[in-house]
């Protein structure tokens, strides 16, 4: 069996000979470029000039002789540049950055001291509010003759002499992706709850032209195209980002139109990457003609393996999901990373429907030996119909092998919610009720339009309140702060996602502006003074805005310094702003560390007393808290706030 006849089988659910490996095949599916040069040598390789994949997250392009090695069944074919557009790196012009800007305008910056990734920090139609801003926008040419160039000579080579599958790469990103990109993260969810005609124009514009470059590619690919890949991250750690509804309505209809124009054209297999927990639309991507979905994230909130295989076994293909970067990948011995993988092959590989990939690209913290573990796993357990094959262990072997868990679906996906640690939305409006039932219109009109995400509406409220005498301290204690703590509990709840939370604490961010001076002329004070980040080397800031947005709603005067942040800037800001609050967030294990580090830095300035700190990001922990001398954890951005007042009350 060649690699393309084994990738074909277990797409379509039969078993192959063994189960087909991705390792470089996409660039979803390999290894950061340290990582790279680690295993090269720890395999005893010639040192190569490593060929870096894809520009942004630093991955590498894997040679043919680790290829080779380590048996490889994948490998993409992807679109070239458009003839005009070249990455031109600028080096001088953003302090501390080299930058550049990509051919659809968005501007991507890589910190020069220690930076391991380009992320976004630019985006182009962040201000635009018209649709004719949308109509002239200079939108790249998704159909440039320059992009085909040589497709599907490269497609007829992979397929016919190398006997490999063909992975037809999309254009860009997911259309929701280039929709966040374009627009922006902190924009673009509340767009979803107030601006969404606009916002559906922009979508309708990029899911176009991407059906404009899928028509000219199919055919010219032909038959070759085995597998075509598409991606849209919609999920966090513990739940999707937007509700289902939201997904139905709005994302899964452009899903279809594309996935039925690629389907009705080619007999290609539909790849499709999302990270994160994303249990709950299994059966709508199933039903929009998804065949294999990646990077199958099995450390995310019901994502355990043996379950995902139960349910959507039959219909999907698990692409990814052998071993975590967030687990024992990073820190565990070769021996766990084996297990771990091993017990992966155990729940997914029975019956096909499973390509062995780890989960996501293989992080630059994740050790060689892990890597070559995760891959022995696979040699000695991925070989169907052997003795140890999937689903043939001896009886020994199954002796304290985890159940499968039974989802329940919890209407939460919130840890403390589940807990009971959180106020429900009804409790938190009873109490709403009993301590400021009797307010005046307008503070009631306020009320309804923070909890109701409408910005422009809570603004104007809270200036007419001002107006008619209301004081600032007035309208902050007995409406914004009890309001977000509704919008809070329906967040943890389950009611309300990022779209319906971001759209709350923009307008409790307007009314704070609104109000802050003139609290100030008052005599008030803010219920304390926070300061926030993403840690140095990190730029993930969705989660650190939303738990910033909270605590302004919670009456903290927050300073926000931003994503990828030094401890020296931590330092100043304690002294500087009287700080009595200070919040780490991380998202990466690369970068988790750097919490510690920080945490050490406000020690060493004789700042640790004054300070209560507290982290969180999908990786950490209460334990991990503790580890680094944190004073608190907390899981979501309203828990943060909870925790935020018990550690200043303690
Ligand atoms: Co990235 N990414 N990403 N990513 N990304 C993760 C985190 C990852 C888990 C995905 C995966 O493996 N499947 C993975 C990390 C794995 C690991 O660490 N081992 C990962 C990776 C690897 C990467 C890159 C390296 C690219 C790559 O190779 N894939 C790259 C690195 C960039 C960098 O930081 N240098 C990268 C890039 C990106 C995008 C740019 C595409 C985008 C970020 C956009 C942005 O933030 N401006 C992105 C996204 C969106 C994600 C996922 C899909 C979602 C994260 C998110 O925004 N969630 C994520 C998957 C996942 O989480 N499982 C993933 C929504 C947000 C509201 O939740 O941030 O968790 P969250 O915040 C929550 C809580 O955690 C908590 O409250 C928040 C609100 O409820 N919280 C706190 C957060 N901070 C807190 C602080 C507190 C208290 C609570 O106190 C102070």
């Amino acid at each position: 069996m060649n690699s393309r006849q084994r990738l074909m089988a277990a797409l379509n659910h039969q078993e192959p000979d063994k189960v087909p490996f991705d390792l470089g095949g996409t660039v979803l599916t390999s290894l950061h470029v340290n990582t790279y040069r680690n295993l090269r040598k720890y395999l005893g390789l010639p040192e190569v000039e490593v060929q870096v994949m894809d520009i942004f997250q630093q991955i590498a392009v894997v040679d043919e002789d680790v290829r080779a090695r380590l048996g490889s069944d994948v490998r993409v074919v992807s679109p070239r540049s458009s003839a005009t557009f070249r990455i031109a790196i600028n080096t001088t012009d953003l302090p501390g950055y080299d930058f550049f800007h990509d051919e659809w305008h968005i501007g991507w910056r890589k910190p020069k001291e220690g930076g391991f990734f380009y992320d976004m920090f630019d985006h182009p139609l962040s201000k635009a509010s018209t649709i004719e801003e949308i109509k002239n926008f200079p939108w790249p040419d998704p159909v440039d003759p320059a992009r085909f160039e040589g497709l599907r000579e490269r497609a007829q080579h992979t397929a016919e002499t190398l006997g490999e599958p063909v992975i037809l790469g999309g254009l860009a990103a997911g259309f929701w992706e280039l929709t966040c990109w374009t627009r922006g993260f902190g924009k673009v969810y509340p767009d979803l709850v107030n601006n969404l005609p606009w916002l559906e124009y922009l979508m309708d514009t990029i899911v176009d032209l991407k059906i404009a470059y899928w028509e000219k590619a199919l055919p010219l690919v032909g038959e070759y195209a085995d597998v075509v890949q598409e991606a849209d991250d919609v999920a966090g750690q513990f739940g999707l980002l937007i509700s289902p509804d939201i997904y139905r309505r709005v994302i899964k209809p452009r899903h279809k139109k594309i996935f039925d124009f690629i389907k009705a054209r080619s007999q290609a297999k539909i790849f499709y990457h999302c990270c994160g927990a994303i249990r709950d639309i299994i059966p709508d991507l199933i039903e929009v003609g998804v065949d294999a979905i990646n990077p199958v994230q099995v450390s995310a909130k019901g994502m355990e393996s043996k379950g995902l295989k139960r349910d959507f076994g039959k219909d999907i293909t698990f692409w990814g999901g052998l071993v975590d970067t967030q687990g024992v990948f990073t820190d565990g011995t070769p021996q766990q990373v084996k297990d771990e993988a091993r017990r992966r092959i155990d729940d997914f590989a029975p019956g096909g429907g499973f390509v062995a990939a780890a989960v996501h690209n293989i992080q630059a913290n994740v050790p060689p030996e892990n890597v070559v573990a995760m891959w022995e796993a696979l040699q000695e357990y991925g070989v169907y119909g052997a003795e140890s094959a999937p689903g043939r262990r001896p009886e020994s072997y199954w002796a304290g092998y985890p159940e499968a868990p039974v989802v329940v679906r919890a209407a939460s996906q919130s840890p403390d919610a589940i807990a009971g640690r959180a106020l429900t939305p009804e409790e938190a409006a009873r109490l709403f009720e009993e301590q400021h039932g009797d307010l005046s219109p307008v503070l009631n009109e306020l009320k309804d339009a923070i909890i109701n995400g409408n910005p422009q509406v809570a603004i104007e409220k809270a200036n007419k309140a001002l107006a008619e005498g209301v004081s600032a301290a007035t309208i902050i204690n007995d409406v914004v702060i009890p309001s977000m703590e509704i919008v809070g509990s329906k967040f943890e709840c389950g009611d309300y996602f990022l779209p319906e939370m971001m759209a709350s604490a923009i307008g409790t961010q307007g009314v704070m502006k609104a109000l802050r001076p003139k609290l100030v002329e008052g005599g008030g004070q803010p219920a304390a003074t926070a300061a926030i980040g993403t840690v140095k080397g990190d730029l993930h800031d969705i989660g650190k805005n939303l738990v910033a947005m909270m605590w302004e709603g919670a009456g903290f005067n927050v300073i926000d310094l931003g994503p990828d942040v030094p401890a020296e800037k931590f330092v100043s800001a304690i002294r500087e702003h009287n700080v009595q609050l200070v919040g780490l967030s991380a998202l990466l294990t690369t970068t988790m560390p750097m919490m510690g580090k920080i945490i050490t830095a406000i020690e060493e300035a004789g700042l640790r007393e004054r300070v209560k700190i507290m982290i969180g990001g999908p990786g950490t922990t209460p334990e991990f808290a503790s580890e680094i001398g944190a004073d608190g954890y907390a899981p979501d951005a309203s828990a943060a706030v909870r925790r935020a007042k018990e550690l200043l009350a303690g």
